[in-house]
């Protein structure tokens, strides 16, 4: 059945759209079934993704019309196609009248992933109007308050140096804190690896309880503050609070030293949110792992990176994982720093919509896969500043002389960023930086070809 009579209306202008602030716009590459006509294809996705099904229905009456999500915009040849959802089909919550991210996903990303006429469709890009927007918590906790904890300057207060424990899974509670320590020592800021948990051989608790103190032991030693990102995913909201509670009572004075840290992606939007709302004062870092099953670029289902990004500064996530812009382990390109700019800015460009945030706190990008020392210079000068977390964990604890080089090698390669220096040069006269071209040998040959011979002895 065509349905792009009703549908579809390619006469709307989408400055018309914006101006009117009444519709959320979305931005797919969708391409049909051998077979099936263009229009007709992405005017039957915009229907099982709002009001419609695939035949008519006799219960449908006027009202329902007037929130039909239409298609406005096509490009058969390049597979675009641009759909403008009324605002009023997005669910609101009854408790506040708040807006939720299941919602927006349940819609513009739900049943039309699976329609047996589209071959593929993907969200690149949504806007999202003024009316809706404002529906959204967005972040409660931001960098700037972690900056005040660390006693800098709350606007551009810079770099954060973190790692992750590594191994990732393996280590019992003593080597864990002890590895903690040892980064502190120099460095800022370290998370709990992602599927770091409650595991028999490092029962949370007693996990907790030796963090803190490795925590306390670091400040003692250093005088300096130091932050901690504890894992409190789970699929139950009470255990998620459970974990946040306990680690909070724990941790006494040094609470404000926490941030919580949520697997996202597989959690979902509800275990975002829980800790969003349960704990608004604590930094949220939101981890992505799983999101290259939809977000890759290999990927033609699903969502890009930009998207999840997107929605994660809505939903109130402080930080998100952005990748390394092509400069570590992950998938990635040097533009991703525009996914940067769409999470700090208030006014920024995406792929396919221009964003005003209103004010929306901005959510950190948090750099991390495979950075180390090396590969820092070439990744801060893509991006153009410092202002993040970067977390280093092969990088850290891969230093060949251990966490607190590891972490003293971070910090070094972002002030040879700062300093525009040459980071051979560099590496002469600041030596944890020096060792980690040993340490990673062959980034170093890669990045910086003859540096076997001007570092020879700076390295010993
Ligand atoms: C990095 C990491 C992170 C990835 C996730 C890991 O460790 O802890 O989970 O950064 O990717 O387990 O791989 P290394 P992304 O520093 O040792 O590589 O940030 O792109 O979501
Ligand atoms: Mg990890």
């Amino acid at each position: 059945m065509d349905q792009s009579s009703r549908y579809s209306n390619l006469s709307l202008k989408e400055k018309d759209l914006i101006e009117g602030g009444r519709h959320v716009l979305c931005a797919y590459i969708m391409k049909p079934k051998a077979g099936y006509g263009y229009l007709e294809t992405a005017a039957h996705f915009a229907a099982e993704s709002s009001t419609g099904t695939n035949v008519d229905v006799v219960t449908t009456d006027d009202f329902t019309k007037s929130v039909d999500a239409l298609v406005y915009e096509i490009d058969e040849a390049k597979e675009l196609t641009k759909i403008a959802y009324p605002i009023e089909l997005f669910d609101r919550n009854i408790i506040d009248g708040r807006a939720m991210i299941a919602s927006f996903l349940t819609l513009t990303i739900g049943n039309n992933q699976g329609m047996g006429d589209v071959e593929y469709g993907k969200l690149y890009d949504f806007y999202m109007p003024p009316a809706l927007l404002r529906l959204f918590d967005g972040p409660s906790t931001t960098i700037a308050d972690l900056w005040r904890v660390l006693g800098r300057p709350v606007v551009d207060g810079g770099f954060i140096a973190g790692t992750i424990i590594k191994p990732k899974l393996g280590l019992r509670p003593k080597p864990f804190a002890q590895a903690c320590y040892d980064f502190w020592l120099s460095g800022d800021f370290i998370k709990n690896d992602e599927p770091q948990g409650n595991q028999v051989f490092a029962p949370f608790k007693e996990t907790v309880l030796a963090v803190r103190d490795a925590m306390v032991e670091a400040q003692n030693k250093t005088g300096q503050a130091k932050l901690f990102s504890f894992n409190i995913t789970a699929d139950d909201h009470h255990e998620m609070v459970a974990r946040g509670e306990y680690i909070l009572e724990n941790f006494g004075e040094n609470a404000d030293h926490v941030a919580f840290l949520v697997d996202g992606y597989v959690a979902g939007p509800a275990a975002v949110t829980t800790a969003r709302r349960r704990f608004p004062k604590q930094y949220l870092h939101y981890h992505r792992a799983g999101h290259g099953a939809v977000t890759s670029p290999q990927s033609k289902r699903g969502y890009t990176s930009h998207v999840l990004c997107k929605m994660s500064r809505l939903q109130g996530a402080s930080g998100i994982h952005t990748g390394t812009m092509g400069f570590g382990k992950m998938e990635g390109e040097a533009e991703d720093r525009n996914i940067a700019h769409m999470l700090t800015q208030d006014s920024a460009d995406g792929p396919y919509y221009h964003q005003e945030w209103l004010g929306l706190n901005p959510t950190t990008p948090i750099i991390s896969g495979g950075m180390n020392a090396l590969r820092m210079p070439g990744f801060f000068e893509n991006l153009g500043h410092s202002n993040l977390i970067m977390t280093a964990g092969g990088g850290a604890f891969g230093h060949i002389d251990g966490g607190a080089a590891g972490a003293k090698s971070l910090r070094q390669a972002e002030q040879c960023w700062r300093a525009k220096a040459n980071p051979v040069e560099f590496a002469r006269d600041h030596r944890e930086f020096a060792r980690a071209f040993v340490s990673f040998p062959h980034d170093a040959d890669k990045l910086y070809p003859g540096w076997r011979d001007k570092l020879a002895s700076a390295v010993e």
